[in-house]
């Protein structure tokens, strides 16, 4: 009885793994996996223009006042910023991202998009939670990887590489396209 349960154990087990190789076709993590990454291109010398990153949201709202404080324009000056978009889809247990690097920015920051006041802001976010099984969505006017102090001009067509680190300790690196929104 103890041996049927112990090749039962083991029988799950390569069905498990057989089932897991088939459906990350390719990629090298279970759980989550990115896609349709892009990144907004952003000059580093926009003397005036400090949409590069969040163009939408400004032109569709007012600016915070000074003492708001979170708004592009007030919170980062003449420091040029854009922002990573792309699907986090994840095929295992409930995890997040919480951390992003790259090297085409001074920092790199995870944010989010809130109302408050009638002014859309952004805020840091310690996580980007993807459910089990689920898919997060990062887009314009909502979740995003925000890039501050840009080391270089960011074109079209150039590519961006940004490390993303899950909570349970995985690193994904993802090769995102510069283009415009
Ligand atoms: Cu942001």
């Amino acid at each position: 009885m103890r041996r049927l349960f112990a090749l039962l154990a083991v029988a799950m087990m390569v069905v498990g793994l057989a089932g897991c190789g088939a459906s990350q076709s390719g990629t090298q993590t279970g759980g989550i996996t990115v896609r349709d990454p892009w990144v907004r291109a952003a000059m580093m010398n926009m003397a005036g223009d400090q949409s590069g990153a969040m163009g939408n949201m400004q032109q569709s709202t007012p600016m915070a006042g000074m003492g708001g404080g979170h708004s592009h324009g007030s919170e980062y000056g003449n420091t040029a910023v854009s922002a990573a978009y792309m699907v986090l889809v994840n095929n295992g247990a409930a995890d997040a991202i919480v951390k992003a690097e790259s090297d085409v920015a001074k920092s790199v920051e995870l944010h989010n998009v809130i109302m408050e006041n009638n002014v859309m802001q952004m805020r840091q976010v310690e996580a980007i939670e993807v459910p089990a099984n689920g898919q997060v969505e990062l887009k314009p006017g909502g979740l995003h990887v925000m890039l501050i102090g840009l080391n270089r001009d960011l074109k079209e067509g150039d590519e961006v590489v940004i490390k993303l680190t899950t909570r349970s300790g995985k690193t994904i690196e993802v090769k995102a396209p510069v283009r415009k929104p």
